[in-house]
């Protein structure tokens, strides 16, 4: 079959669908570090995971609305200035499953923990595309060009055989504050195959599905890219839109990540012993927005607590200091009193003071994306 040639996985991984394969960890697995391991890092895919045997004949084509159309090498792409970014992946549809018990959506079914934290080592897409002869924010090309195109090698049903892919603005390609990287590393080691080997994209601050692994070829064009996955799917649609009535096009495609959270020390559904317990979980946000405050309550949301925020495993969070991650995560923890038959909540705010929706059924849509509602955690014989 199409999926013979799949790279081993860690078994124990929880898996969602096999073919295509994806997979997230254990909610307890995914704060054991503040950096996710590889093989602990959720896996999304859409077909069959390409295999790239002989690096020697892989290049990058750069083409479209740019005066020059090159080849890149992995060795030419090596030559470039490299960096590293931390940077928290996200797949807009982490949180699914919570959003289907309201109402039934379609996707794939996700617990929490759709999401992880990587350091990414790679060259920056604004100097790749100065070497075409775009400079640095740059918002439209002399020919035109106002987006940046990425095309995968992958193959998937939903864009009828063809390889996935997905655009950003020029903008955004051409900011090296972006820090949007072409990388062939995650986490010091080189890029596996689940994760885009040789090179994928990283948009930090933006749903996963912008980030192309096994990239092809990137280019500049005029209108955004049209593929299935900018236009017929990741988009955010009001509770009144249903497969009957829905117009794809009177929405514009995701692309930053709301504030999110949620608790990973207990089962949605959990029993605990009345008394101590430590309540600890991630909270992130989008756009290159940090964390400000996670608030958790153990009584429904009547009464909050402040949690602790930390980066790295026990040093401080220290917001806008030389520690700060814009892109990754915060880890929280709190240890509190937990009452008989509690119910804990957690919700983050972000540095625009952006907060969670309060109720799944506010912000439920027919795809079931973006489920940032407040993670609710029902204790059970608490005694
Ligand atoms: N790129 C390609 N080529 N094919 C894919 O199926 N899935 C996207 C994105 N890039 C995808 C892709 C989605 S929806 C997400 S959430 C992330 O990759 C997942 O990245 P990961 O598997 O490295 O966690
Ligand atoms: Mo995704």
């Amino acid at each position: 079959s199409d999926y013979a040639e799949e790279p081993p996985r860690h078994p124990d991984l929880r898996i969602n669908s096999k073919e295509p394969f994806n997979a997230e960890p254990h909610r307890s697995a995914l704060v054991s570090s503040y950096i996710t391991p590889v093989d602990f890092f959720y896996k999304r895919n859409h077909g069959p995971i390409p295999k790239i045997d002989d690096i020697s004949r892989y290049s990058v084509s750069i083409n479209g609305l740019v005066n020059k159309h090159i080849q890149l090498s992995m060795a030419d792409i090596r030559l470039l200035p490299k960096y590293n970014v931390t940077a928290t992946l996200q797949c807009a549809g982490n949180k699914r499953t919570a959003m289907s018990k309201v109402r039934k959506v379609r996707g794939v079914g996700w617990d929490v923990s759709a999401l992880g934290n990587a350091t990414w080592g790679g060259a920056k897409l604004s100097d790749v595309l100065e070497l075409v002869g775009i400079p640095k924010l740059s918002s439209v090309t002399a020919l035109g060009g106002k987006h940046v195109e990425f095309v995968s090698v992958d193959r998937c049903k939903e864009e009828k055989g063809g390889p996935y892919k997905a655009s950003i603005p020029l903008k955004q390609a051409t900011d090296p504050d972006a820090d949007v990287l072409l990388a062939y590393e995650m986490n010091g080691e080189i890029i596996n195959r689940d994760h885009g080997y040789p090179l994928r994209v990283v948009v930090p601050g933006v749903i996963g599905a912008r980030s192309v692994k096994w990239l092809d070829s990137i280019s500049v064009i005029k209108e955004e890219c049209q593929g299935f996955f900018m236009q017929k799917d990741y988009k955010m649609f009001p509770p009144t839109v249903d497969w009957d009535n829905i117009d794809w096009s009177t929405r514009r495609p995701q692309m930053d990540f709301p504030v999110q959270s949620a608790i990973c020390t207990l089962e949605d559904v959990d029993v605990i012993k009345e008394g101590k317990a430590r309540i600890a979980g991630y909270a992130v946000s989008g756009g290159g927005r940090g964390i400000e405050r996670v608030d958790i309550s153990v009584d429904g949301g009547k009464t909050w607590v402040e949690a602790h925020r930390y980066q790295k495993s026990s040093v401080p969070y220290i917001s806008d200091g030389p520690q700060s991650d814009k892109w990754a995560w915060v880890l929280f923890e709190a240890t509190l009193d937990v009452p008989a038959n509690a119910e804990i909540v957690a919700k983050a705010v972000d540095s625009a003071a952006n907060i969670q929706p309060e109720k799944v059924e506010d912000i439920w849509n027919l795809r079931g994306i973006l489920n940032t509602s407040w993670h609710r955690i029902k204790i059970q014989n608490s005694r």
